[in-house]
């Protein structure tokens, strides 16, 4: 496995690419131009200039997360082709610039959802946290919650522009159920995997978060028969996954060592993270071990490395420790995802061990 590290760019981050230098074992960084909404055109001299600045400092550059696809895309609108051309164009200015591995979702309107961003812990520390009741009918209660927890940040999927655009958004999805936003992501899949074959860049989705419809919107990417069903749409190769623990944790129903062992092939990049889920369905983000919460961290990483596993991996969020919330954007703070770093190769150090003595 190639560990990473996500990281929101210059000005952008509270965190530093010399911070990042100084964690063991991080290879590269996992970036995006995150002032581009989705549909925007991504021009040559910025990809470079990044690039050029996160390898100056020793690491690749060789993972995206995201380029975001347009509702117009999402929904089937006559328009979408227009996006998808800006779309392949992105794809091909990342792979002149030797990018390999590109994150993105499908997830109608809004991207991964919590109703408290600093959610105090006993311990005094805080976390990022889902209360399934607030999640019901409105939505831009949500959203200005989710975009002033942000406060100068930018939040990926959450742009202020298309938040306040959210009734018309609603109306353009109302009749979009699960089969047409299914038969939308086969569509743009066909158009732009070859481009990904011929420019040899993957294309890794990332499950939807929480893995349940919220707000009445369809939600297809979130247990192991969506991503069975995801992966049939297109055989290639290079229309993989982001398998997400964190993403698919909150669903205990799903069994995420299994699904690494099965798709393991098609995972592109993998995003750990750890939840506790209570017994009325609210979930809160804890710490990567997994004694913590319910995800077995351990199973995950030992089917990732029974399978030999060489793609890419980055611990996903953690909470906010010893007061970082004042200063950190929400969920992706230093300490705890350095830990959480250290877990993954406490864990992979001693399976490689074993795996030798065997
Ligand atoms: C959460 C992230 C997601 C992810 C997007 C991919 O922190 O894992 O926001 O980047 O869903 O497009």
């Amino acid at each position: 496995m190639k560990m990473t590290w996500r990281w929101y760019g210059e000005g952008n981050d509270s965190i530093t690419l010399d911070h990042i230098r100084q964690i063991p074992g991080v290879e590269g960084i996992v970036w995006s131009l995150h002032d581009k909404v989705a549909g925007e055109i991504w021009e040559e001299e910025r990809i470079s200039e990044v690039v050029k600045l996160i390898k100056s400092k020793g690491f690749n550059a060789d993972v995206v997360e995201s380029v975001n696809v347009h509702d117009d895309i999402k929904i089937g609108l006559p328009s979408r082709d227009d996006y998808i051309d800006i779309y392949i164009d992105t794809i091909r200015k990342l792979a002149k610039h030797g990018v390999k591995v590109i994150c993105y979702n499908f997830m109608p309107i809004f991207d991964w959802t919590r109703t408290s961003l600093y959610e105090e812990q006993a311990d005094g520390s805080n976390a990022l946290f889902y209360e399934k009741k607030s999640v019901t009918h409105d939505a831009k209660a949500m959203a200005a919650k989710i975009l002033e927890g942000a406060g100068d940040f930018t939040m990926p999927g959450w742009e202020p522009e298309r938040m306040a655009k959210l009734d018309e958004l609603f109306d353009l999805y109302k009749d979009i159920d699960e089969e047409k936003l299914q038969d939308n992501l086969k569509y743009f899949l066909e158009r732009i995997i070859p481009i990904c074959e011929e420019e040899d860049v993957k294309m890794a989705i990332h499950p939807d978060d929480p893995p349940w419809p919220i707000f009445g919107l369809p939600r297809i990417i979130r247990s192991r028969d969506h991503i069975k069903k995801f992966l049939e749409l297109n055989d290639s190769p290079y229309n993989g996954l982001t398998l997400c623990t964190g993403s698919l944790g909150p669903n205990l129903q799903n069994d995420i060592p299994g699904i690494v062992r099965e798709f393991h092939d098609r995972i592109h990049f993998a995003h750990i993270r750890n939840v506790k889920v209570f017994d009325n369905g609210d979930f809160i983000e804890v710490s990567h071990r997994g004694k913590d919460g319910n995800v077995d961290v351990y199973e995950v990483l030992k089917a990732y490395h029974d399978n030999e596993f060489k793609g890419y991996i980055r611990p996903d969020h953690g909470r906010h420790l010893w007061g970082e919330e004042k200063n950190c954007r929400p969920g992706y703070g230093l300490y705890d995802r350095a830990f959480g770093v250290m877990y993954m190769f406490g864990v992979w150090d001693s399976l490689d061990k074993r795996k030798g003595e065997c």
